[in-house]
């Protein structure tokens, strides 16, 4: 069996479509997971939400030994945590950098990403649909960095 695309959720993405929804949307976390389940088809998702940075390192861990890529929306993690930006380095496929706001449009805390520095590609401001974007473009870079 191919390996999964592990989805990686930071912290209060559990509160999604509950809360800020001019910022964030209405969609909530469990139907971002079908939305991403539906978009891989065939293709195994692992999708995981945490609000302890020590799990995010964690699942990173886990997709680096059994992970075909990973997307990734760290939340706050993005600008702040060293210890995330070192376990993404020990990941040989690609990564996507998820945002569902366009952070660059935001306050300048949000400007400063420490994960874009090792990420293949960035997504930010599709709102939850990106997570489907993200899904469909790591189909391909997938493919393409085992061809
Ligand atoms: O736009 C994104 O996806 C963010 O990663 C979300 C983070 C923020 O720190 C990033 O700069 C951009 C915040 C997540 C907060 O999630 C909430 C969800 C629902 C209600 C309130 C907060």
């Amino acid at each position: 069996m191919s390996k999964p695309i592990y989805v990686i959720n930071g912290p209060n993405l559990n509160r999604l479509g509950k809360r800020e929804p001019d910022i964030y949307g209405h969609t909530t976390l469990a139907e971002v997971e079908a939305m991403c389940r539906e978009a891989a088809g065939d293709t195994g998702i692992v999708f995981r939400q945490s609000n302890a940075e020590h799990e995010i390192i964690g699942w990173i861990h886990e997709a680096i030994d059994e992970g075909a890529g990973i997307i990734i929306n760290p939340a706050a993690y993005t600008f702040t945590s060293i210890a995330i930006l070192d376990a993404l380095k020990q990941f040989d496929g690609p990564i996507i950098e998820l945002h569902i706001s366009n952070i660059h449009r935001r306050e300048a805390i949000y400007h400063n990403s420490l994960v874009s520095k090792v990420a293949t590609a960035i997504i930010a401001g599709l709102g939850p649909h990106g997570y489907e974007t993200a899904v469909q473009a790591m189909g391909r870079l997938v493919t393409d960095s085992t061809n």
